[in-house]
């Protein structure tokens, strides 16, 4: 058979059986491939960043990797953005790139470019397939290389030739990594920190899942530790029923001040906070002075059973204060309720479901992100590109109903219509919601059309306040100055004239759309987005914050 097919029947053995793709001539055989391998789901994407940031979030959710395929060094180049989100996220990913057939490399043609020097920046493990019969191989030790060092992209350079030979021969997939174990002198380390009045346990990564949020409840149960989230979490378990926990400010001086006073600083799959950008005076390093960092598991591992064992430590007495009913026999299920600390104790760190009610009238980003939290749908995906509307959508969504959220962990925008796809790919049984600003939301617009094509399940609520807001903020943080709205700076920041039409954008790519200015309005149409199956955007006009 020949390579590309040995290659596709191997990835769906191993379990990938997603690839998202933009095509070119010299991935044609693979694309002839899913012909021969129907258990291969392709997906159409129109721009290699909605390919990536697709496969980053289908990851996210699925707790699999998905592929991409993508067309020489240019076109990988162009997914480039959202494979740096997805290596800051820790993903799983696989990253095949087609290549001109070996012995064409050496006429230097148009599309010639070192391909392996742009997947390095992004890739723990880069290969070039050589040979017909090692193909399949070569996709099996990068698809197990995808689970080391707790997630990451790998790419498969695949030239023409290997793809189109005959000789190929499927693989059996290779074992692929686990992560570490907790390690007990850390978790006695943690044990005796939280022990202490002040202590802050910061979570991340792998522990934000329902497991090591509930292991985090019994903790702030026992203990009376304070629970904070990092800033862009690549899946968080949260809402209504699991335990509160504030995220950590994106501007410096809210996270110094929620840190203040902490006696101790225990991160569970979590990095020691550091400010997102450097600005004049500003330390960079949050973590207050005298204040002990103490590791109990980094992202590579796994950090929900050591907050297991955490719980289990601090139920046992062994370091815990005993706040309030501490003592009762430890258990690891997923409900906080079954032990290391009283019912009622466990109880009062779980959020209500009590979304306010928005208030009505013309809206703003406060409204919104009521009206979108009161709407929620239980066990929906949020996906979580609202730049300013941040600070207010984290609050809101705590007493929502139970859903899982995922943020921008890179910082490169774009990120959020294509992880609407992704997210809706792994999870069709779920409702995916994006609330999504206008500015990231035009570097991948084109995802609308894949949600269309595909009809997903996806209620993309546009927040379009004709601005890149956050940046008039920064500009005065930076010391830069203060913009005049009609100055030349000014003009840099600024989306008006002409204001981006998301409802025709929407309509144009195949997404029923509708315009909305007031609460009232919005409401009815994430009713009329939920009733209705298939993608839907909402278009909602708001105030620009900056
Ligand atoms: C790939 C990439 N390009 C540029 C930026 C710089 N940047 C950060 S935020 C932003 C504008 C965001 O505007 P919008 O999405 O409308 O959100 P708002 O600030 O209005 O809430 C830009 C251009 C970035 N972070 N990533």
């Amino acid at each position: 058979m020949r390579g590309a097919q040995a290659l596709v029947g191997s990835l769906v053995g191993a379990g990938v059986d997603v690839c998202f793709m933009n095509p070119g001539t010299s991935e044609m055989h693979f694309v002839q491939a899913l012909d021969d391998v129907p258990e291969m789901r392709g997906v159409l994407t129109l721009f290699e960043g909605v390919a990536t940031g697709a496969a980053d979030a289908y990851a996210r959710i699925a707790g699999r990797p998905a592929a991409v395929l993508l067309h020489l060094g240019p076109g990988l180049g162009n997914g480039l953005a959202n494979l740096h989100n997805a290596r800051r996220a820790g993903t799983p990913l696989l990253c095949v790139v087609g290549a001109h057939a070996t012995d064409h490399v050496r006429h230097d043609a148009p599309l010639e470019s070192d391909i392996t020097a742009v997947a390095r920046t992004v890739s723990g493990w880069v290969h070039t397939s050589g040979d017909v019969r090692d193909v399949a191989d070569d996709a099996m030790r990068a698809v197990a290389a995808t689970s080391e060092r707790g997630g990451q992209v790998a790419t498969l350079v695949l030239p023409a030739d290997v793809s189109w030979s005959e000789g190929g021969a499927p693989a059996p997939p290779r074992r692929s990594a686990a992560p570490e174990p907790p390690d007990a002198s850390r978790v006695a380390a943690a044990a005796s920190a939280v022990g202490a009045p002040g202590a802050v346990l910061l979570l991340g990564g792998p522990a934000l899942t329902e497991r090591g949020m509930a292991a985090a409840g019994r903790i702030a149960a026992a203990t009376g530790t304070r629970l904070l989230v990092e800033t862009f979490p690549r899946r968080w378990d949260t809402g209504a029923g699991r335990p509160r926990a504030d995220k950590l400010g994106y501007f410096a001086e809210q996270a110094l001040a929620q840190l203040d006073g902490a006696s101790s600083l225990v991160t569970a799959g979590a990095r020691a906070p550091v400010s997102f950008f450097g600005y004049p005076g500003v330390p960079g390093d949050l973590v207050p002075d005298g204040c002990p960092v103490v590791p109990l598991a980094d992202g590579s591992s796994d950090a929900a059973a050591a907050l297991e064992e955490l719980a289990a430590a601090v139920a046992s007495g062994d370091g815990a204060r005993g706040a309030s009913g501490a003592g009762a026999s430890d258990a690891d299920g997923a409900d906080p309720r079954v032990s290391g600390a009283g019912t009622a104790a466990v109880d009062a760190v779980l959020a209500p479901h009590d979304a306010p009610e928005p208030e009505p009238g013309p809206l703003d980003v406060r409204s919104l992100c009521a009206a979108v939290a009161a709407a929620l749908p239980e066990n929906a995906i949020v996906v979580d590109e609202s730049v300013t509307a941040a600070a207010a959508l984290a609050p809101a969504l705590q007493t929502a109903a139970p859903h899982t959220q995922l943020a921008l962990t890179g910082g490169a925008i774009g990120q959020g219509p294509p992880a609407a796809v992704g997210a809706a790919v792994a999870a069709p049984e779920r409702p995916v919601v994006a609330v999504q600003a206008e500015g990231s939301a035009l570097y991948t617009v084109q995802a609308l059309w894949t949600q269309a094509r595909e009809q997903l399940d996806v209620t993309t609520v546009l927040i379009n306040n004709s601005a890149y807001s956050i940046l008039r903020v920064e500009l005065a943080r930076t010391g830069a100055g203060e913009a005049a709205r009609s100055g030349r700076a000014g003009r840099m920041l600024d989306l008006s004239d002409p204001t981006p039409d998301f409802v025709s954008l929407a309509s144009g790519l195949g997404v029923p759309a509708r315009r909305v200015t007031t609460t009232e309005d919005l409401l009815d149409a994430l009713r009329w987005a939920r009733d209705e199956p298939g993608p839907h955007l909402i278009e909602a006009i708001v105030p620009a914050l900056g």
